[in-house]
């Protein structure tokens, strides 16, 4: 048994965790903190036999692709020309860092 941790996106983890459990996979979410940028991000931690985990992988390369977006800057930082204007940029959003763990022992009480 593998214990698979999935960092993602906070937009991509309903879509997934709806995916995965129509799939038969249990899925806990964490609501996490990136140490670097210091946003939110999403955990899942997913108990899984050996066999499932290419499976899991794929499900979460597939739903967790990393994509540009456009969004716009936030009006309160930035100044132009002394007016307060909001622009779009566009972002990379998505993918995944993920981890597999191997599992000791596994109970359910
Ligand atoms: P990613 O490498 O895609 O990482 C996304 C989030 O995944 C991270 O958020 C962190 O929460 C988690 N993560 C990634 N690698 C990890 C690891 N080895 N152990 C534990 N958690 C891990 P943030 O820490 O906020 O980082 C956001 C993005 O900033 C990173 O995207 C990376 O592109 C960049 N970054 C992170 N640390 C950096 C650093 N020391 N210097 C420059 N850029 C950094």
């Amino acid at each position: 048994m593998k214990l698979v941790m999935a960092i993602i996106h906070d937009e991509d983890a309903f879509d997934i965790m709806d995916y995965l459990s129509a799939k038969g996979f249990s899925v806990t979410k964490l609501a996490t903190t990136g140490g670097f940028l210091r946003a939110g991000n999403t955990t899942l931690i997913c108990g899984v036999t050996d066999e499932r985990v290419p499976e899991l992988l794929e499900i979460i390369e597939a739903k967790c692709k990393s994509r540009k977006q456009m969004t716009s800057v936030n009006a309160l930082n930035v100044n132009l020309n002394e007016s307060f204007a909001p622009y779009p940029v566009e972002v990379t959003v998505g993918g995944a860092t993920i981890f597999v763990l191997p599992v000791d022992e596994f109970r359910k009480v």
